[in-house]
């Protein structure tokens, strides 16, 4: 049977023939494992005629690309997202219990794709479906590592890592490109001959690709996800292997691989590593390649290129192919200097995610020039000439022995753009004042949003189904219409069957943690979810500081009517950043030791869930309450996980950081839990001397939480076991922990008492999703297309 009529026959059926003719499996002997498979390739088959559509349209209309270079996809499952999007949830799950087996395990058995560490990959897959939605022409380019973010487990309450191994099962969704690949040289020396001047690498790899489909909303049009893996040049070496060196005849091919291999771990800090610029490079100029390559089957004046392409740099990892599109444009392609840097400049946008001294990317010049001698000449050349140009500049991407990329990527764009308002206002004013100064229209804001696809329609099915049957259709594509919910929350009736929704998901993730913990939650208490890395700045100590302080109160007054709360913990910690990891481990402890008291029995529970993935964040959001965003003010760039709690019904307890500010202004204050020191009292506190122990010793409720940590109370036998926390909190304390302690203890009070009105705080959720349709994706990607890349939807609206 030809691939277009299997398109076109029964959905069973075509589960069925890829069963057989695909997967070479008995029906009678078939596995969830190979249902799900079958059912990958009977979806894939209807994504593929629209994905060539696209393309085709795409290369038609001659319209202006948009390449989004990112060092992470964070994209999770794919086989619901495509399902769903397609519209065949109805009948693929209908073929699938016909066939005698449960849906949710089948979707279920797909592995994540874990190619991100966080929120700066997670953005990249929202955005992704979001510029498949919006039909916006459009590339994605990064790495296709082998073995994406690292599994966690728990070992006595310590993070224990393994390695994650999602390609050893097949992975339906990608197409290999063996015909497309590109050669990559590293290292060598730079000549001058004929006034021309040469890049002579002194070793190669290959960037082969790896072309995923992206499907947007309605299936209306698909775009491409490209990810390069590393292979050698000769992969084989057989004088060695006839020599009988079998290990060298391999050891090419060994290298070039290593450099798609893993995902560095890392987020937040930055470790100027060889391997980890190599891999930079390598996508980045594979990536740079394939533009140009596109872009010349149907142009010759690469002076055009800024018209026909637009470059968005995902963060600095991929600051290199700014120096790289230079280097081919003057090098290769004989333009004057000058000119190629204007055209890359016209092609290239940076976005920022971070203003963390310790987080912006540098790299030591000695590293670097062995690497890409001929890039640090041409970064050189452009700051030298841009230092000239403006001779009051002072941050420059040269100096001090070291290349820096955030002030590289700066020169090299468009437009620069942060993440949030506050953050957006925050790059101006200091990590990139002085750029901004010379240059005042390149920054623009763009402030984060998720896809609604994933993040709602999906995820919570209970609430997508209440919101059709509210206003029906539409809101899917068009998140702003949720504001049509808001009158109904003051329907009696409306607000309970809302309320019945959070309970229904409530219950459905008791019973998951049931099952896979063993331990079992009061599906009445206040579920309180924090889930993201384990960073200082995000402060889960103060989290958990706050548990210790409520289960002594609770322990104190054992007759007061404490609201039931059950603390949920979700997250991972970079594997070399030991305080973060201390951190885990006392929350085991105190989890540990709170579970176990029966006097605090169904009152506060403690539950540190492993592995903290898309899949488990897809599980906690519709079933939360309470969204706690408690970075230490004007340190969390924008987060986005704020935006899904809150499109999902829970309520933010929050400082003024990042996008809450922006959900805060839109779901009106008193619908908002806010604490905390704002982002100039943060910085001006940090400046009294001895701000720590003056917020410990004036609190008594925090003195005796950090005392009983100081005692042993969590850790028996061992009190100093956390002597490192507590000392940082006591002492030093530069996130803020102990100052915001006392006023964090306040909001998480009025957060019990509102609960306790369960009409009142449904009525207050409820009023969450109505005004939260403004933080979808496409709202972000518009703003993208409009300020940044002038690039335009190929769909009609
Ligand atoms: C850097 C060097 C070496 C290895 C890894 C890195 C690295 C990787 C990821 C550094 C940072 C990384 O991610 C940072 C991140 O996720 N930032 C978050 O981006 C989100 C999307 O804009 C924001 O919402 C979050 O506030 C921001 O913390």
């Amino acid at each position: 049977m030809a691939r277009d009529e299997v398109a076109k026959t029964d959905f069973r059926d075509a589960i069925l023939w890829h069963l057989t003719y695909t997967l070479g499996k008995d029906p009678d002997h078939a596995q969830v494992f190979d249902w799900r498979l079958a059912l990958s390739h009977a979806v894939r088959d209807r994504i593929v005629d629209r994905w060539m559509t696209s393309t085709r349209e795409t290369y038609r209309a001659d319209a202006k690309r948009v390449y989004y270079l990112s060092m992470e996809f964070l994209i999770g499952r794919l086989l619901e997202d495509n399902i769903v999007n397609l519209q065949l949830a109805d009948q693929a799950q209908a073929a699938i219990e016909g066939f005698g087996l449960n849906w949710r395990e089948v979707l279920l058995d797909e592995p994540d794709a874990a190619l991100g560490n966080g929120g700066l990959g997670r953005l990249a897959a929202c955005f992704m479906e979001s510029l498949a939605t919006l039909g916006c022409p459009a590339y994605g380019y990064g790495i296709r590592y082998e073995h994406g973010l690292f599994r966690q487990s728990f070992v006595e309450g310590r993070q224990h890592e393994a390695p994650e191994d999602w390609l050893r099962q097949p992975n339906v969704w990608e197409f290999e490109r063996p015909e497309a690949r590109f050669t990559l040289g590293f290292g060598g020396q730079v000549t001058v001959r004929d006034c021309k001047t040469l890049w002579q690498p002194d070793h190669f790899v290959q960037a082969e690709a790896f072309d995923t489909p992206v499907v947007g909303w309605q299936g209306r049009w698909a775009n491409t996800l490209r990810l390069w893996a590393g292979r050698a040049v000769d992969p084989f070496d057989l004088d060695r292997f006839n020599a009988g060196d079998f290990a060298a005849a391999a050891e090419a091919e060994a290298l070039a691989r290593t450099i798609s291999r893993v995902l560095y771990p890392e987020d937040s800090t930055e470790k100027g590593k060889r391997l980890r610029l190599t891999q930079e490079y390598f996508f980045s100029a594979a990536s740079i390649r394939d533009i140009i390559r596109r872009f010349e089957q149907d142009h010759t004046d690469l002076r055009l290129l800024p018209q026909r392409v637009a470059i968005q740099m995902n963060d600095t990892h991929p600051a290199v192919a700014a120096p790289e599109l230079v280097r081919i444009l003057h090098d290769e392609r004989g333009l004057p200097f000058d000119e190629a840097v204007e055209i890359t400049r016209g092609c290239v946008n940076y976005t920022n995610h971070t203003l963390l001294p310790e987080a912006l990317e540098s790299w030591d010049e000695g590293l670097f020039g062995d690497l890409l001698p001929r890039h640090l000449q041409i970064i050189d050349r452009i700051d030298d000439q841009d230092a000239r140009a403006h001779p009051d500049r002072r941050n420059t991407a040269r100096g001090d022995g070291k290349v820096r990329m955030g002030e590289l990527s700066f020169i090299m764009s468009h437009r620069v753009n942060g993440v949030s308002a506050l953050h957006t206002g925050l790059m101006k004013t200091t990590v990139f004042a002085d750029q901004n100064r010379i240059w005042p229209d390149r920054i623009v804001n763009e402030t984060n949003g998720v896809t609604p696809r994933r993040w709602l329609h999906s995820c919570n099915p209970r609430l997508s189904r209440l919101i059709t049957d509210t206003i029906g259709e539409g809101w899917t594509a068009d998140l702003e219409r949720l504001a049509e919910l808001a009158p109904f929350v003051e329907d009696a009736g409306w607000l309970d069957r809302f309320a019945r929704v959070k309970a229904a998901n409530k219950a459905d993730l008791c019973d998951w943690v049931a099952r896979e913990q063993g331990v079992m939650l009061n599906p009445d208490a206040l579920f309180d979810v924090q889930i993201k890395r384990i960073h200082e700045y995000k402060r889960q100590h103060l989290n958990i500081l706050e548990a210790i302080a409520l289960w002594q109160e609770m322990r104190a007054h054992p007759s007061d009517d404490w609201t039931p709360r059950v603390k949920i913990f979700g997250g991972k910690a970079a594997p070399g950043y030991f305080f973060a990891k201390d951190i885990i481990r006392l929350i085991n402890d105190v989890a540990a030791v709170i579970n176990a008291d029966a006097a605090t029995n169904g009152k506060l529970q403690v539950l540190y869930l492993p592995n903290y993935n898309v899949t488990l964040a897809e599980r906690l959001i519709p079933a939360a309450d309470l969204s706690e965003q408690i970075s230490t003010a004007g340190k969390e760039a924008s987060g986005t996980g704020n935006m899904k709690f809150a499109l999902n019904g829970a309520l933010t307890i929050g400082t003024l950081d990042g996008a809450n500010v922006e959900i805060r202004d839109l779901v009106g204050p008193e619908n908002f839990f806010l604490f905390g020191l704002t982002a100039d009292e943060a910085e001006a506190r940090r400046t009294v001397p001895d701000h720590a122990a003056h917020a410990v010793a004036g609190d008594p409720r925090l003195s005796r939480a950090i005392e009983a940590i100081r005692g042993g109370t969590f850790s028996p036998g061992e009190p100093d076991r956390y002597a490192g926390i507590v000392a940082n909190l006591t002492q030093a304390d530069y996130f803020l922990v102990a100052s915001d302690f006392a006023d964090y203890w306040r909001a998480q009070r009025e957060v019990d008492f509102a609960y306790a009105d369960r009409k009142g705080w449904a009525r207050m959720a409820a009023l969450n999703v109505a005004r939260s349709g403004w933080f979808s994706s496409d709202r972000t990607i518009r703003g993208y297309m409009r300020d940044i890349w002038e690039a335009e939807s190929l769909l009609d609206q």
